[in-house]
């Protein structure tokens, strides 16, 4: 274990591995989640890994951003997959042919892209850059144009993602919420059949069957996918036709914590406009989130089933993500301290690693599988930031000590089982992979 061992030598190799894996997935202009299993670019990982890529190359951390928003849609729309060569059919299921968005007329014609989008990441991680950057006079101009796309794809969400005029906005696809097969969606999944789908998977030629998504959950994705092609990926007909509108709590509080960076670095850069922007929107989204997706009974944030107009009361580890964005009440946070350091998400014998994706106690909870239980690193940082803020540093350490501990003992992979083991391997998913290797670097550092 990390602990016994020398520790500065020890974090020395880790970081030059984290290194490794970032230069092994680095293309030309930007950087795959991991070689085999995600061949292309996702919108969420890019961002994780710039703050990776700031600690080896600043240049590279500002060519990842630059790469993905150049695919941005005419309309501020940002897709979740950015295709960037013809080999998406033959690489990876759906490919961009089966997604069929690139047609839309707002699509670029120079790339093609997904029809979905993914968690609204980029504005803190610019500031994260930002604030590491050595020359701001140098690369102003990077900036500002990152920040108006950046706000682009805000006006682009708020515009057509929040027909109530809440504050909150809604995803379309389970794949928008970055948390994939999460068991958040099970009880929508129960409102409708989908047409079985004959088609040749991929992700399951390079990863265990038994730690992916089953073959009816790709059912209900694939045809959420084949209704937005039917509705041309127009956004009023699909909110009209899809069968799944979610607002997520994990997305709403990173659209939050952006936008409060992009408030920030606006200020900086004297953009007033986009401050009180981006502030009007910030209060409103926070407002919402705390009246509308706060779960009196579990102590924790929950979703809302805008299409069957009721709450999904589940615990998982995304109902801790308001406390990233530094939007939850005193009081509720130190009742979300109570729930973390529980059985709820340590186990019975208080000894798990943090944080499993999905409660021990929930009967859906498998240690293995994919977001239904397993520890990944991207939310165990954003945790690990949020306990921080709060000023409960027992339990920020504890989730980056468990996060070191199991990339130190398993390698670089996708997600990690949360239950000990004596000399198992815990490591699942695919390997060497890029946002487990940048995170783990700035908790390194
Ligand atoms: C996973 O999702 C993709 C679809 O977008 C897939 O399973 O094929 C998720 O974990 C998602 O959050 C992540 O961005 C993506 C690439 O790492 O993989």
């Amino acid at each position: 274990k990390l602990a016994n061992l020398e520790k500065t030598t020890d974090s020395k190799t880790l970081i030059q591995h984290c290194k490794d894996v970032l230069n092994q997935n680095w293309r030309d202009g930007f950087t795959v989640p991991s070689s085999n299993l995600y061949p292309f670019q996702w919108l969420w990982d890019s961002g994780f890994i710039a703050m990776g890529w700031s600690f080896i190359d600043m240049e590279r951390a500002r060519q990842e951003i630059k790469t993905l928003l150049a695919a941005q849609w005419s309309n501020g729309f940002l897709p979740h997959i950015i295709f960037h060569d013809d080999s998406a059919e033959k690489q990876y299921f759906p490919g961009a042919d089966f997604q069929g968005a690139y047609t839309n007329a707002f699509a670029p014609k120079h790339v093609k892209t997904s029809g979905i989008t993914q968690p609204p990441v980029l504005g803190f991680v610019l500031e994260y850059l930002f604030e590491k950057e050595y020359d701001l006079a140098l690369h102003k101009e990077f900036y500002v144009n990152a920040i108006q796309s950046i706000v682009h794809f805000h006006e682009y969400l708020y515009l057509n993602r929040d027909p109530y005029n809440e504050g909150l906005v809604y995803i379309r696809h389970n794949w928008e919420s970055g948390t994939d097969n999460s068991a958040a969606w099970d009880s929508i999944w129960k409102t409708y059949t989908p047409p079985t789908y004959d088609v040749q998977r991929k992700d399951t030629s390079h990863v265990n069957q038994a730690q992916r998504p089953t073959k009816k959950d790709y059912n209900y994705y694939l045809h959420l996918i084949e209704l937005s092609k039917q509705c041309e990926y127009d956004e009023k007909k699909m909110f009209e036709e899809l069968p799944f509108l979610v607002q997520d709590p994990l997305f709403n509080s990173l659209l939050v914590a952006s936008n409060e960076s992009l408030v920030r670095m606006a200020i900086e850069l004297n953009m007033p406009e986009v401050a009180q922007k981006c502030s009007s929107w910030l209060t409103k989204t926070s407002l919402s989130i705390n009246e509308k997706l706060y779960d009196e009974k579990l102590g924790l944030y929950g979703y809302y089933d805008l299409k069957n107009n009721r709450f999904i009361s589940i615990a998982t580890s995304m109902g801790f993500s308001p406390l990233f964005a530094g939007i939850v009440p005193q009081e509720r946070a130190l009742r979300m301290t109570k729930i973390i350091e529980g059985v709820d998400f340590q186990g019975t014998d208080l000894d798990g690693y943090l944080c499993p994706s999905l409660a021990y106690t929930d009967p859906e909870f498998d240690a293995k599988r994919y977001w239904r239980g397993p520890v990944w690193l991207n939310i165990n940082w954003l945790l690990y930031k949020g306990f921080t803020n709060y000023g409960f540093k027992n339990i920020a350490d504890k989730i980056k000590n468990d996060s070191i501990t199991l990339v130190a003992q398993n390698g670089f992979y996708e997600y990690f089982s949360p239950i000990p083991t004596e000399n198992e391997q815990n490591g699942f998913g695919g390997q060497n992979f890029s946002w487990t290797a940048a995170m783990l670097l700035d908790m390194l550092n």
